[in-house]
C-alpha cells in the first residue's frame, strides 16, 4: 500500500525519545531509572525496603523475582513516561558484565545514554573496562548524545561537595573522547541522588556549586535529527522482543531505523523463510496510532503471523529481499579493536570467537588474520596491537546466526555491524566489508 508520509512526523504533538541507562554495576541505574519515572508518574506504586522503610526505585524496573532476589539488573526493562513536549520511553539496562548481551538488545535504537557513575571514585579503576565496553557499544550503536548523572553525592564520604564529582569527571571525559566522541555529545554532567531525588527533576539546594539543568531538562532539551534520506527510505525495524498475545496477531516490538510504517502497510520478515504479512496495528507507549517514523520505539501488531515463525533479531522491511542462507557463511571484517585481551597468547589463524550481530550471538572462526601492515599472518601478538587499530579478517560462521542479515556496513551501518567478545570482554567492533557467499 502506498502512502504520503510527511504527515508522520507533523502528525506528532509530541516527540519521542529512547533513553537507556547504562554505567558500571550498581552504580544506581536501576535507582535513578525508577526515582525518574517515580516523579514523572505519582500513581505508581514503589516497593518499600522491609527494615529501613525507605523506598525501592530500582524495583519499578527490577521486575523479575530473581533481580529483586539478587538486587541486580538481568534483563532490560522498558518504561514510559511523558512531560509536556516528549514521550519518554526508558530503558534500564543490566551493569553486570555477563549480561552485557542483554544490554546491548536494551541499548538498540537508543537516542540518549545515560550514564551512571558512582562518584565513589576509588571504584573508577575497577569499572573502568566495563565503561569503555558500554560507551563502544553506544559509540558504533548510533547513539549520539550522552548524559552523565554522578550518582550517590549523598554519600557520607562526599557529602555533596565537588572534589569527587570533578575526579570522575575527568576520569570519564578521557575514555570518551578516546572511544571517538566529542564534546558536544556529552550534553551534561549532573551531581545527583538517585536515591534523594537530588538534581533529577528539581535543582538541588546541597549542590548550588552546580549550575547545569537537571536530568529531566536536558533530556526534554536533547535534540535528535535524523537525515532527510533516512527519513525517505523504505521502513525496516529490528525485532527487539515478541509478545504473544492470547487470541490475537503477535506484536514485535522494536525501534524503527528507518523509513516510516503504517496501518495496513505489507511488510515483510526474513525468518527461516520469507514470510509475507501486514500491519493490524501500531502501538507507541501504550497508545494505538495510526504510523510511526524514523527513531520511533514501536510494537507492530502482524496479521496471521505466529510467535514461532520468527526470532528476536529478524527484521521487518518494507520490501521483500532474497532469502539469506544463515549457516557457512563467510565474511571479510575489519576489527577496530576496543582492547588488547586476546588473552595472553594473541588472536590466531582457525581461533574461535564470539560476536554479537545486533540483537543475536554467533561464532565465527578465522580463516584469513590480516595485520595492520596489510600482510597475512598466522598470528596477532597482544604486543602488537593498540586501541583504535583495525585488523582485517576473513570469517566463517560456526553456526548459523539468525540475526544475522546479509548486509554491509555500507548497505546498512547498523546491520553491517558486530561486537567481538572474549573471555566476557570487549575485544573489538567489526564492519562488514563483504559477504562471500550467503545468497
Ligand atoms: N546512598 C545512595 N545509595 C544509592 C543511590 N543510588 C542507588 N543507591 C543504592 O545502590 C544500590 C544499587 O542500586 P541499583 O539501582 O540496583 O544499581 P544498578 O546500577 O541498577 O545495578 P545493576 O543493574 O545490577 O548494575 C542500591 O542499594 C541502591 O539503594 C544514591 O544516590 N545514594
Ligand atoms: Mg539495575
Amino acid at each position: 500500500m502506498e502512502k504520503s508520509l510527511q504527515g508522520a512526523a507533523a502528525a506528532q504533538s509530541h516527540r519521542y525519545l529512547n533513553v537507556a541507562f547504562l554505567g558500571e554495576h550498581a552504580s544506581g541505574k536501576s535507582t535513578v531509572a525508577g526515582h525518574l519515572l517515580k516523579l514523572l508518574k505519582s500513581s505508581l506504586t514503589v516497593q518499600s525496603d522491609k527494615i529501613t522503610k525507605k523506598p525501592l526505585y530500582a524495583s519499578l524496573f527490577d521486575t523479575l523475582s530473581e533481580e529483586r532476589s539478587l538486587g541486580m539488573t538481568i534483563n532490560f526493562h522498558q518504561a514510559y513516561a511523558q512531560t509536556a513536549n516528549t514521550h519518554f520511553q526508558f530503558t534500564d539496562c543490566p551493569g553486570y558484565p555477563k549480561y552485557f548481551k542483554n544490554l546491548l538488545r536494551g541499548l538498540q535504537g537508543a537516542q540518549v545514554a545515560v550514564f551512571v557513575l558512582d562518584v565513589n571514585g576509588a571504584c573508577f579503576e575497577e569499572c573502568r573496562d566495563q565503561l569503555t565496553d558500554q560507551l563502544t557499544a553506544c559509540y558504533h550503536g548510533q547513539v549520539d548524545n550522552l548524559v552523565v548523572c554522578v550518582n550517590r553525592m549523598d554519600h557520607r564520604e562526599v557529602q555533596w561537595e565537588r572534589t569527587q564529582y570533578d575526579e570522575i569527571v575527568s576520569e570519564f571525559r578521557l575514555v570518551a573522547y578516546k572511544i571517538g566522541y566529542k564534546e558536544d555529545q556529552i550534553k551534561a554532567i549532573i551531581p545527583i541522588s538517585g536515591t534523594q531525588g537530588d538534581n533529577l527533576m528539581i535543582k538541588s539546594d546541597r549542590m548550588k556549586w552546580y549550575e547545569g539543568p537537571t536530568l529531566i531538562k536536558v533530556l526534554e532539551q536533547v535534540k535528535v535529527n535524523y537525515p532527510e534520506e533516512l527519513k525517505q527510505k523504505p521502513f525496516m525495524m529490528i525485532v527487539k522482543s515478541i509478545h504473544r498475545v492470547p487470541c490475537a496477531e503477535t506484536i514485535v516490538a522494536g525501534v524503527v531505523l528507518q523509513g516510516s510504517v503504517w496501518k495496513d502497510m505489507e511488510v515483510f520478515i526474513n525468518s527461516t523463510r520469507c514470510i509475507s504479512t501486514s500491519v493490524k496495528s501500531i502501538q507507541a507507549h501504550c497508545k494505538s496510532i495510526a504510523e510511526a517514523s524514523v527513531g520511533m520505539s514501536v510494537g507492530l501488531q502482524l496479521k496471521n503471523l505466529q510467535a514461532y515463525e520468527i526470532n528476536v533479531g529478524d527484521v521487518v522491511k518494507q520490501q521483500a529481499e532474497p532469502i539469506v542462507v544463515k549457516s557457512k557463511i563467510k565474511i571479510t571484517a575489519s576489527i577496530v579493536i576496543n582492547r588488547n585481551v586476546f588473552t595472553k597468547s594473541g588472536l590466531f589463524k582457525w581461533q574461535k570467537i564470539n560476536g554479537h550481530f545486533h540483537l543475536g550471538q554467533a561464532t565465527f572462526k578465522i580463516e584469513k588474520l590480516i595485520n595492520k601492515e596489510g600482510v597475512e599472518v598466522a598470528q596477532i601478538v597482544p604486543a602488537a596491537v593498540q586501541q583504535g587499530d583495525i585488523i582485517t579478517c576473513q570469517l566463517s560462521f560456526v553456526q548459523s546466526c539468525p540475526s544475522f542479515q546479509g548486509t554491509t556496513a555500507t548497505e546498512n551501518p547498523q546491520l553491517g555491524k558486530f561486537i567481538l567478545r572474549d573471555y566476557g570482554e570487549l575485544i573489538g567492533v567489526g564492519v562488514i566489508n563483504e559477504i562471500l557467499n550467503s545468497k
